[in-house]
């Protein structure tokens, strides 16, 4: 039986791709630091859960946590990266700093804490997939997105370069990188503000987190001589925009 472990389980994509995963037949270790949701969707889960509350920007946390697992659930098959965040949609003159750190410290910092943890067990074990969550934010710049795109490229970059240091060991490396998808994401970009956040949703036809467990699972299960590198899925509403010029007269009519 194969053991996945998927971080950012208490919602949206992770949650989606814990009860498939589950359906699948694999047992799950499950992390986020909502240690009530956790427990609520382990029960409704028939496959062994492993739950713990895990804050992604504490990496001695990270550290007790992957050092403290019982025995029974230390070989890890499919690391599942899927935990972060946007904060903020203004441009970078007006965004908060903290905010900027916290998805630093989120979608970067504790990507790579956990992966630096992960990666001596799946080599020693000769496989592994190791799926992590992009964006086209990472590969498609936005004004807003600032510190969020980049820490999505480094999320890119990071999946591709590790995939060079691990050829020849059995461990798979693959980045997922949706557009406009429907989660608390927004709530949680917008500060809480739900009605801001179902305003980009109404009449888009966005992706659901479903959609996205689907191609999680599917790219965790591809045969073993193939590697996906990248995946990159947009609602087919989403589509690129022009680049945008701003004209002396635009900035004389601000003045
Ligand atoms: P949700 O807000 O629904 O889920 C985010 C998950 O991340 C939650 O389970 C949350 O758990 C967890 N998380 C956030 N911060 C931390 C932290 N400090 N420590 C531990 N867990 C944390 O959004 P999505 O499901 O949409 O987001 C999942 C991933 O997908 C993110 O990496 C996001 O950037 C990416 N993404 C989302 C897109 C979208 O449009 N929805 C599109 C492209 C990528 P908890 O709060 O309980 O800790
Ligand atoms: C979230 C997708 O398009 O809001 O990663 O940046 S988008």
């Amino acid at each position: 039986m194969k053991t996945a472990l998927i971080t950012g389980a208490s919602s949206g994509f992770g949650e989606a791709t814990a009860r498939l995963f589950a359906r699948h037949g694999y047992r799950l270790i499950l992390v986020a630091r909502r240690l009530d949701r956790l427990k609520v969707l382990a029960e409704t889960l028939d496959m062994p859960c492993h739950v713990e509350a895990l804050d992604m920007t504490d990496t001695s946390a990270i550290d007790a946590f992957v050092n403290g697992l019982p025995a029974e659930w230390s070989n890890i098959d499919i690391l599942v990266n899927n935990a972060g965040l946007a904060l903020g949609t203004g441009p970078a003159q007006e965004a908060d700093l903290t905010d900027w750190h916290t998805m630093i410290n989120t979608n970067i910092t504790g990507l790579v804490t956990l992966t630096h943890k992960i990666l001596p067990i799946m080599v020693k074990q000769n496989s592994g997939s190791i799926i992590n969550v992009g964006s086209i934010a990472g590969n498609w710049p936005y004004p807003g997105g600032n510190v969020y795109c980049g820490t999505k490229a480094f999320v890119h970059q990071f999946s591709k370069a590790l995939r060079a240091d691990l050829a020849g060991t059995g461990v798979r490396v693959s980045t997922i990188e949706p557009g406009l998808a429907e989660t608390e994401f927004s709530i949680v970009r917008m500060h809480g503000d739900k009605q801001k956040a179902d305003g980009l949703y109404t009449d888009a036809q966005p992706i659901v987190a479903e959609d996205i467990a689907d191609m999680i699972f599917w790219l965790a299960n591809v045969p073993p001589h193939l590697n996906v590198n990248n995946l990159e899925v947009m609602p087919t509403s989403q589509a690129w925009g022009p680049l945008n010029v701003v004209k002396n007269s635009d900035a004389a009519d601000d003045a």
